[in-house]
């Protein structure tokens, strides 16, 4: 038996399954080409054994379709309607991945079952399949930010000069066909100055209508450039490609399993990868992303979703066996909210988080009460 399948045979029993809809202040406004977001929506799990053990999981799509087609009211109506009547019939691990499986799409809402199964299971065992992935683990993983549209520029001076005095390692800032490029010539001084690495998000949002837009990037920074096209204008990618050779195109939206890593990396348009576990249906697919970009040297990195700490934690541990990657997009939680739901909130230290760290961050009933707006429980 090849250890992933022996992993699969861990027992797993269902006695309840929670979900727990959270409305979170942020700190600030962030403006991106999905949207407008003042506060976070998220949709915890919280999977219930038989022994009493509760292992804790978060569904990170939005409250609306625009970045994904999952949004929070259509995840929890999948799992009442496809996932919580076949849980009395799990026994193991395995069983729960066959359950999953056979949902097509929804990776979101898969991912967060399986995280949140497979928290209740590391709980017991202390065991994660990460460990199959035979990588000795980092004990710091270095952090980016992400930067929304700034329509102010003294605001966007602000920020960018406190993002690199904070010490992140690399600045993704959102671009979108509306942005304003002579802010970027404002600041590109104190980027240069900083030698911080920078990076750019579309979001999807450029057509054949804003090729000067890439232009501009790619010619003043020749940085990554993170979904530039709606997913599927591979004709956009290879026009992208044959005009900006030095373009360096990495992918967020677009891949949503492995066999959208491939087809990508079969055209010969795939520079690096952004792995969001959820988007990809969790972690163990996200395990097969990791390994295929280690075989074939493809840069991969860890995405956020604003994340709460719950979330974010399993997806800090994860990015810990990504050892070549320069920064991940997992920041503190005092970047996004008033108040996470684990205390103390994750941490950053002149850019990077100490994975170890991570186990004083506990998650606190009382604040995740104090959030919710909606609650759902499922007994056997
Ligand atoms: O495109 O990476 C994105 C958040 C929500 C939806 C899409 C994206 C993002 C981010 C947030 O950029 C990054 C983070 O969580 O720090
Ligand atoms: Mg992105």
């Amino acid at each position: 038996m090849n250890p992933l399948q022996e992993f699969l045979t861990q027992p797993l029993s269902f006695q309840g399954l929670r979900l727990i809809r959270l409305d979170l202040p942020q700190k600030e406004q962030f403006v991106s080409g999905i949207g407008v977001r003042n506060s976070r929506e998220a949709l915890l799990v919280v999977w219930e054994d038989a022994d009493g053990v509760s292992g804790y999981g978060e569904c990170s799509c939005r409250p609306d379709p625009y970045y994904s087609d999952e949004f929070i009211d259509g995840a929890i109506m999948m799992v009442q309607q496809f996932i919580v009547p076949h849980l009395s019939e799990i026994g193991t691990l395995g069983d729960l991945m066959t359950l999953l499986g056979r949902i097509r799409g929804w990776n979101f809402t898969k991912a967060a079952i399986e995280m949140a199964a497979l928290d209740a299971i590391q709980k017991k065992t202390k065991k994660t399949p990460l460990e199959l992935l035979d990588i000795t683990p980092l004990t710091e993983v270095p952090v980016g930010i992400s930067l929304g549209l700034y329509h102010d520029l003294e605001q966007m001076k602000m920020a960018v000069s406190n993002a690199i005095s904070t010490g992140y390692r690399r600045l993704k800032f959102k671009i979108a066909p509306s942005v304003r490029t002579e802010f970027f010539d404002a600041i590109n001084p104190i980027l240069v100055d900083s030698k911080v690495a920078v990076g750019f998000d579309a979001n999807g949002s450029l057509t054949q209508d804003h090729f000067h837009v890439l232009d501009y990037f790619v010619n003043t920074y020749g940085s990554m450039i993170e979904q530039p096209f709606a997913p599927g204008r591979f004709d956009l990618l290879l026009k992208a490609k044959k005009q900006f050779p030095e373009i360096f195109v990495c992918y967020d939206e677009e891949i949503k399993s492995l066999g959208d890593v491939m087809k990508l990396h079969h055209l010969e348009v795939l520079d690096e990868v952004n792995l969001k576990p959820g988007r990809v249906g969790g972690l163990l697919k996200s395990m097969e992303i990791v390994s295929y970009c280690r075989d074939h040297r493809i840069p991969c990195w860890i995405g956020g979703m604003f994340e709460t700490g719950i979330g974010r934690i399993h997806n800090l541990k994860m990015a810990s066996y990504l050892p070549n990657t320069s920064a991940h997009d997992l920041s503190p939680s005092d970047r996004y909210f008033l108040e996470d739901v684990v205390q103390p909130g994750i941490q950053m230290n002149a850019g990077f988080v100490d994975i170890q760290s991570l186990d004083a961050c506990e998650i606190q009933p009382e604040i995740i009460e104090k959030y919710t707006t909606q609650q759902h429980h499922y007994t056997s």
